[in-house]
């Protein structure tokens, strides 16, 4: 008895002494382990008489249960102590302001191709839409583009894949936005007011082309629409897109198999120290390709060429975006990271980069 008191004062007291978590478990093992002290004195209770054993078995599991109890309570103070440790350094002002988040902003792409119908729905003209994957009719066909053009050869456009044995022309990435329109004469007919803005693809990939690229077409139909008409409205848009009073643009005799007459059209422009200036100066600015819809054009579109003529152009508007935001690199837009753009001021893509910013 005397024995199990002063193991019970021992290992309470080297309990009361541990500092941290793995002196209790020490102190821990010693009493209570498979080799401890109490183990042993269990152990020995086989060799005892039946009526030591009823005092002595009792009395040890009572030491058993102390030890473990001090054990457990000193954890539980060494855990509470940590605690208050860091809750006094540890500490959070949560009155201050949180910090701020960075938000999205649309694509400056897609910001210019909002800004250009914007301007074009101010000059009367509708959007409409259409399906990226074309049958080769709507995109090539219909627009008086024969089947030995070099656009329908395999190195400008995207064919998608037909089953094996399924010998029907392949459908295609849409190379313009014209079948866009062609598709809405087919169901509206005319007279007609419609832009056409999206993605086209073409396989090319170079400083100025990437294989998928954006287009703004325009069409309008009626019964004495002309040359003069697109003119005019070509000059209302850049003025408008560059945010100028006047700016003159010039036609260049050309040639596209859906329209005739076709024209190049150029704004004019001067480059002063590498800035872009629209409206003043000696320089042209290319800016895309117009015309008068050509009239197999229009019949194909099942509109009466004899009743019906129009206008038909269209815009490159990736360039558009770069001039009027300075980026040089079409590739920018397309596949690069994001530390590219914010280069170009897009300020919610101002993400911390390495020093010079520019890494491809
Ligand atoms: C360019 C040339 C052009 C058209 C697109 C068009 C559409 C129909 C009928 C006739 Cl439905 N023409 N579109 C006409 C002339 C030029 O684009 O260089 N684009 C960037």
């Amino acid at each position: 008895m005397d024995g199990i008191d002063a193991l019970r004062d021992k290992y309470l007291a080297a309990t009361a002494e541990a500092a941290d978590e793995a002196q209790i478990e020490a102190v821990r093992l010693s009493a209570l382990g498979k080799k401890g002290e109490v183990a042993l004195l269990m152990r020995s209770l086989g060799q005892m008489s039946p009526e030591e054993r009823q005092t002595a078995g009792p009395a040890l599991n009572a030491l058993k249960d102390d030890l473990n109890a001090a054990l457990n309570a000193a954890r539980v103070k060494l855990a509470d102590a940590a605690l208050d440790a860091r809750l006094a350094t540890e500490w959070l002002d949560v009155t201050l302001p949180s910090r701020p988040a960075r938000q999205g902003t649309i694509h400056p792409v897609s910001q210019v191709m909002d800004e250009i119908t914007a301007i074009f729905a101010d000059l009367g003209f509708s959007v409409a839409e259409g399906p990226q994957i074309e049958t080769d009719w709507h995109n090539f066909d219909a627009l008086n583009i024969p089947g030995h053009h070099p656009s329908r050869a395999e190195m400008d456009t995207f064919y998608m894949a037909r089953a094996e044995g399924d010998n029907r022309p392949p459908h295609v990435l849409r190379t313009h936005t014209s079948p866009v329109q062609i598709r809405h004469m087919l169901e509206n007919g005319a007279p007609c007011r419609i832009i056409a803005p999206g993605r086209v693809y073409r396989s090319d990939y170079d400083q100025t082309h990437t294989p998928m690229f954006h287009q703004i077409e325009g069409l309008a139909i009626d019964r004495d629409i002309s040359m003069a008409n697109l003119k005019w409205t070509l000059e209302e848009f850049a003025s408008a897109f560059f945010e100028v009073d006047k700016v003159e643009v010039r036609f260049r005799a050309s040639h596209f198999p859906f329209t005739e007459p076709s024209a190049e059209i150029d704004f004019r422009c001067s480059w002063v120290d590498g800035q872009l200036r629209l409206g003043e100066g000696d320089d042209w600015l290319e800016a895309g390709g117009s015309g008068m819809v050509h009239p197999k054009v229009l019949e194909a579109a099942g509109v009466d060429p004899n009743r019906w003529q129009g206008f038909a152009f269209g815009l490159g508007i990736d360039r558009l975006a770069m001039l009027k935001y300075g980026i040089p690199d079409l590739r920018a837009f397309f596949d690069s990271d994001l530390r590219w753009l914010r280069n170009y001021g897009f300020p919610a893509l101002d993400v911390p980069t390495l020093a010079g910013g520019i890494s491809r």
